[in-house]
């Protein structure tokens, strides 16, 4: 029987991923902590403990005192939060890493989840179908930081044998929670103007092509890669994950066949810089090859799948 430990289970994937968990291993067998204590209330189905992941100390008690076997290592400062105090989000982006991979190595833990990102590519990776190993240049505190994890995880598998695993997610898209910083949130807020019937004034230039994923699609990738035998994870890095791609004048198109009135207008700004070196789409065979990935929801699916859901969210 497993004992997961969830950091950041708050935010946007954690507020999904720490139910799925739940649903799959029983509340009483997830322990869901973040550093606001207020969103405790979300997690009347498991367990909570406000926990700041800077506090290594506290976080090896937990894990002794309950006896964790995992830890799905989700908090971190995201991509145009991180520009804004790029010393900051170093510190908790790598220490909290160092932190998990540390006590997983020293309690013997069963597996670790942490999450990469396609911000670990940079202006000089091929924009296209970008490989799983190529030309990595980040350019951001957040993509620098991501991709040094990588490299950590790679090394405490390596060295110490800890059964780390990790997904380079594209920008994650879904209905039943905010977006906490990125340069991809533009593509969750834009839903929600729809639904409210106001115009939309997007950060991104409308030809901006990103790499983008339904949560349910993240989701569903990231249990397969956990409950995938490890002999069958080759890649200890972290994996390229693909889904869709589209620009912001393209979701917009797809959400005006639903609300024909809805309005966009462009004006990019810091974010747009980012955007310019991240990929446009994702080559995931390696995923697609070692583990079975298949991602679901293409932009229309998804689109429809939101509009219906998203207004019961909004009451
Ligand atoms: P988010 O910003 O929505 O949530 C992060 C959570 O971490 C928040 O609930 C926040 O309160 C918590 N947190 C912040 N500082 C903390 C601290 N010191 N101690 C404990 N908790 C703290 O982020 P998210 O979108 O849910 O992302 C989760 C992970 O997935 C991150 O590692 C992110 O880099 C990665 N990721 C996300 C996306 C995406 O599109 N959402 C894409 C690629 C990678
Ligand atoms: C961000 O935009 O920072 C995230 C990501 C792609 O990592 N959504």
């Amino acid at each position: 029987m497993e004992t997961i430990l969830i950091t950041g289970a708050a935010g946007q994937l954690g507020s999904e991923l720490t139910l799925a968990l739940a649903n799959m291993h029983g509340g009483d067998r997830i322990i869901a902590t973040d550093i606001n204590e207020a969103s405790a209330c979300k997690f009347d189905y498991c367990r909570f403990m406000p926990l700041d992941v800077m506090d290594r100390q506290k976080m090896a008690e937990i894990v002794k005192t309950e006896t964790v076997t995992q830890i799905y290592h989700l908090a971190a400062i995201l991509s145009a939060t991180s520009e804004k105090n790029p010393i900051f989000a170093w510190n908790l982006n790598m220490e909290s890493l160092l932190s998990i991979l540390e006590i997983a190595k020293e309690q013997k833990l069963n597996k670790i989840y942490w999450p990469s990102s396609i911000a670990v590519f940079g202006p000089n990776t091929p924009m296209q179908n970008t490989p799983q190993d190529c030309v990595m240049d980040p350019n951001t505190v957040y993509g620098i930081s991501k991709q040094a994890g990588e490299r950590w995880c790679a090394y405490y598998f390596e060295k110490y044998g800890v059964d780390v695993r990790s997904l380079r997610y594209p920008g994650l898209i879904g209905y039943k929670s905010m977006p906490g910083g990125g340069t991809t949130d533009y593509a969750v807020d834009i839903f929600h103007k729809a639904i409210e019937g106001e115009d939309f004034e997007c950060f991104l230039s409308e030809d901006t092509y990103l790499p983008m994923m339904y949560m349910d699609d993240a989701i569903k990738a990231t249990l397969d890669l956990m409950h995938a035998p490890a002999e069958q994870i080759k890649v200890r890095s972290s994996y390229n994950l693909g889904g869709i791609s589209f620009s912001p004048k393209e979701i917009h198109e797809c959400i005006k066949q639903h609300y024909p009135n809805f309005n966009i207008s462009y004006k990019p700004d810091f974010r747009q810089e980012i955007a310019d070196t991240w990929p446009d789409s994702i080559d995931d065979s390696a995923a697609q090859n070692d583990w079975g990935w298949q991602h679901s929801f293409g932009l229309e699916e998804m689109t429809k799948d939101i509009l219906a859901n998203l207004p019961a969210y909004l009451v």
